[in-house]
């Protein structure tokens, strides 16, 4: 078993999930300002370090993926916010990529950008305490879209990051986020994440890849937002055990599922269907950055000092992912 696939299997083994708490400035400001709270470095670092220091980090959470201004903060008792993560037993992550910007030539869709210095920066956030990392490529599903262009080249930043990457002892989590923007159908999800995944593993591949030493982060397969054909959380399950059984090569230890604009019961509730029908030998987990933070957060904004209630909320959700991610979730524990 290699060192990395060791990290891997500690992150998402025994219904561990991973809470992705890497929203940038940007994303992170506008969550803030949508339940009323400044967006400060102070209040950004308030909530997480509350989250953080939750119970529920011990038995839930194998990996907290962090943004570069909360991997360099200090918590209030003075540890910093990767021993404070590594204290409950889980490893810190960090999101390096740095966005996803106009593709040229493609001017509707998008390219991920970061690759430039980015071996001296994973240094440093090895340093830091990192064990693992995370990039996504974010791709549109319309008639002409995703294109062969976005397809091809954001496999390829994939790839170039994951060897950088593992050369720096770290695991990488492979994010291709098919959106579920627009109204196609949930058959048009499948070919298109099926088309985007394939390709993302040839060029894994071709860049020697370690394969036994990542985490693939895909989009369940579902129906676009807007579609009047919703398809039921069973066949949601089916499909997407489906999409990942023809495109996801074996020796990947696990996939941990990003929740892509779903409500945090859907994304549990899909979750939970997707390992009681799991036949494949993939670990199916979550890395949920909304469907595990939307009620804390807005439990935070009612009175940002009672960490009790807001460490509550999100006990709660945590433990239900995490149940979800063993099959033994039910919708009756939501009320207990
Ligand atoms: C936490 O949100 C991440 C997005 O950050 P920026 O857009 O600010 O760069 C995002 O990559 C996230 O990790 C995944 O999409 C999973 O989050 P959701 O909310 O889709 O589960």
């Amino acid at each position: 078993m290699s060192e990395l696939n060791k990290i891997a299997l500690k992150i998402i083994s025994n219904g561990k999930g991973i809470l992705a708490a890497d929203e940038s400035n940007g994303t992170m400001s506008k969550r803030l300002e949508a339940v009323n709270v400044t967006s400060t470095p102070e209040n950004r670092l308030l909530f997480r370090e509350t989250l953080f220091s939750s119970e529920s980090m011990k038995e839930c959470i194998g990996g907290v993926i962090l943004y570069d201004e909360t991997i360099n903060q200090m918590t209030s008792s003075g540890k910093s916010i990767p021993d404070l993560i590594s204290i409950s037993g889980a490893l810190p992550g960090i999101k390096v990529d740095t966005g996803a910007k106009e593709l040229a030539n493609s001017s509707e869709e998008k390219i991920t950008e970061g690759l430039d210095g980015l071996r001296d920066r994973l240094k440093k956030y090895y340093e830091l305490g990192a064990r693992f990392t995370k990039w996504r490529g974010v791709y549109l599903i319309s008639e002409k879209y995703p294109s062969k262009l976005a397809i091809s080249s954001n496999a390829h930043a994939l790839a170039r990051y994951s060897a950088l990457v593992q050369e720096s002892g770290m695991v990488p989590i492979v994010e291709p986020e098919v959106l579920m923007d627009g109204d196609h159908s949930a058959d048009a999800c499948f070919s298109k994440t099926s088309e985007v995944i394939k390709k993302c593993f040839e060029e894994l591949t071709l860049h020697k890849i370690d394969l036994s030493g990542i985490i693939l982060k895909p989009n369940m397969i579902i129906n676009g937002k807007n579609s009047k054909n919703k398809i039921s959380n069973e066949e949601i399950s089916q499909k997407t055990i489906e999409c990942l059984k023809n495109s996801v090569p074996t020796e990947v230890p696990g996939v941990a599922f990003l929740s892509g604009g779903q409500s945090e019961l859907e994304a549990t509730e899909n979750l939970n269907l997707i390992n009681k029908n799991n036949n494949t030998n993939f670990i199916m987990t979550y890395s949920y950055g909304r469907a595990l933070q939307q009620s804390a957060l807005k439990m935070w904004s009612k009175n940002i000092k009672d960490i009790e209630a807001t460490q509550k909320t999100f006990n709660h959700r945590a433990k239900m992912c995490t149940l979800a991610a063993q099959g033994k979730w039910a919708s009756e524990l939501e009320n207990e």
